[in-house]
């Protein structure tokens, strides 16, 4: 040990140092009070009898993973009574340790891991993997994991596709995503048909990618996390396959980024690209520090591959939805830059997230409510008012699946609060990527074909699947809760009165003030 981050003499502890070894029991509990767990476990309290399984990371990988097994008589903390009235048995040791025991339905605070429980008799916890080394540096791939690249991609085929005769098919955009422009290149050319090489047709479609560099957008999370590296002076290179000269002209499109990075290598500077670690290896050697201090992340197979064979620490964040398996050689997958926890690896902690919720740079998207899957009422008991996704299906590209919460305006009816999930609900493996926003309110009725705007303003979680209905539906209550709660507070509570929303409504006749003022569940 005896590693000193370069924060350590900041305002985030050296955690590092609390002990022989991150998994000696003397470094627990931590320290220092911040970094005190709270064991949050999320869903119903198993059944007393049960065998219950969990790793009680709890918040941080200063504090690495341990491993409790044991009989629950029941779970867990001082004060909670299990239905039957017995109190906590195992499991009542980890309560002592941690701050705090919350099981709950309720509250996940970040930077708590939590857990699903499964069927009983057999309860167990699914833990992340442990994570046993902390890192001081951080490596993070350009297109697809900081920038969405994908989304000039349609912008520069279709005008080409037109020129030689052919239409766009934006149903096959997704099989570009996250492919080398070589092999984007070779699809799009077998899939309509065109007679040029792949070389060729690089060679014509190339100037016309660099025009749009500055039409690129920072993908969800990617500038509040670089930002949030340099202000806590975690020293961070950018390492990708393209040349340097183009990953420095695609930066400084964006404000503010180029300063966040101590290094950038291009593939123009190593002997191979990723998948060979050549990349990751010369980006560490220019922070002069070793493979084993640095953190990748990449959204891409072969960046995966290349942090791996440079023995670095890999987060991956697939830019291609539905194909997390692929992924399992990264040491952690997660869905956006979202939710990433620095703290997992020994890095400071993002500070922004409240009450259970992120606040993003509110958007907004409306239309006519249209008929779902039909399933959310009659399945779930949670009715979903669906949006004609493909009216703004550049704005719902732009956004990562998840679970968000915002405003919801209704042309006759009013303002209300809204929950809502954006993806392609994992439980039922959807096809298509939906917008299903629940508005916390009993209206009784139907109200198809009315115009409804939303604000979304919050992000609560990734989607995810679920062991039970029943769990995936406990889950969603859940979510009301936090949003309904988190809209009060007024970083959130001031966008309802967004113009957009009640834009229908003035149109109303029949809307007066009364009307139109929040209505909650
Ligand atoms: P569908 O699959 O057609 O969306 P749902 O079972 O999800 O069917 O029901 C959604 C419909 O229920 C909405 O389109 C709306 O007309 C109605 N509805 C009633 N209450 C609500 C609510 N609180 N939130 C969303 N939709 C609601
Ligand atoms: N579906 C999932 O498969 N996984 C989820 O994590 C999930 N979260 C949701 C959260 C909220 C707030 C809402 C309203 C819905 C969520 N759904 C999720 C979608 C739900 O499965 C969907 O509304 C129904 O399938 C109806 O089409
Ligand atoms: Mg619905």
């Amino acid at each position: 040990m005896g590693r000193q981050p370069p924060w350590a003499s900041g305002p985030f502890p050296n955690t590092a140092n609390t002990g022989p070894s991150p998994l000696s029991p003397r470094s627990w509990p931590p320290p220092v009070p911040h970094l005190r767990p709270t064991l949050c476990v999320c869903g119903r309290p198993p059944i007393p009898g049960s065998l219950l399984s969990f790793s009680s990371a709890a918040g941080t990988s200063a504090v690495p993973s341990r491993s409790v097994t044991g009989v629950v008589k029941a779970a867990v903390p001082a004060g909670w009574s299990p239905p039957d009235g017995t109190r906590g048995a195992a499991g009542e040791k980890e309560a002592q340790q941690a701050d705090q025991v919350v099981w709950t339905t309720r509250l996940c605070l970040p930077n708590i891991l939590s857990f699903a429980a499964l069927e009983p008799p057999v309860v167990r916890m699914a833990a992340p993997k442990p994570i046993s080394r902390l890192v001081s540096h951080v490596i993070l791939d350009l297109d697809g994991t900081l920038l969405n690249t994908d989304s000039v991609v349609s912008k520069v085929v279709k005008p080409f596709l037109v020129k030689n005769g052919k239409t766009w098919d934006s149903k096959k955009a997704h099989k570009l995503v996250g492919k080398t422009p070589y092999e984007a290149a070779t699809v799009v050319l077998e899939d309509y048909g065109l007679p040029y090489s792949t070389e060729e047709f690089l060679s014509m479609i190339t100037p016309m990618f660099s025009e749009q560099w500055c039409n690129i957008k920072p993908l969800p999370g990617a500038s509040r996390l670089i930002k949030h590296l340099k202000s806590n002076g975690v020293p961070t290179a950018l390492a990708s396959n393209s040349p340097r000269s183009n990953v420095e002209a695609k930066i400084s499109c964006q404000q503010g980024w180029k300063d966040c990075f101590s290094t950038v290598v291009g593939g123009d500077e190593v002997e191979k690209g990723k998948p060979s670690p050549d990349i990751f290896l010369e980006a560490a050697k220019r922070m002069n520090t070793t493979p084993s201090n640095c953190l990748v992340i990449e959204d891409s197979l072969p960046g995966v591959t290349a942090g791996k064979a440079a023995e670095m620490c890999v987060i991956a964040v697939p830019s291609i939805p539905k194909k997390t398996a692929e992924f399992s050689s990264a040491d952690e997958v997660i869905n956006s830059l979202l939710d990433i926890r620095p703290e997992k690896w020994g890095l400071p902690p993002f500070n922004d997230w409240i009450e259970g919720t992120l606040p993003i740079e509110p958007w907004f998207i409306g239309g006519p409510v249209i008929k779902g899957f039909g399933r959310g009422s009659k399945v779930l008991g949670i009715p979903t008012a669906n949006l004609p996704a493909e009216n703004f299906s550049d704005v719902v590209s732009e956004h990562t699946s998840g679970v968000y919460f915002g405003w919801a305006g209704l042309s006759t009816r009013g303002i209300y609060k809204m929950v809502m999930s954006i993806g392609w609900n994992p439980y039922f493996d959807n096809r298509e990527k939906t917008v299903e926003p629940w508005l916390l309110h009993n209206f009784g009725e139907d109200f198809y074909g009315e115009e409804l705007r939303l604000a979304i303003v919050g992000y609560i979680r990734p989607e995810a699947n679920f062991p039970s209905l029943e769990s995936l539906i406990e889950r969603i209550h859940e979510d009301g809760r936090i949003a309904e709660k988190a809209l009060d507070l007024p970083m959130y509570a001031k966008y309802k009165d967004s113009p957009y929303l009640r834009d229908p409504l003035q149109h109303g006749s029949t809307i007066d003030g009364s009307q139109t003022e929040v209505n909650s569940k």
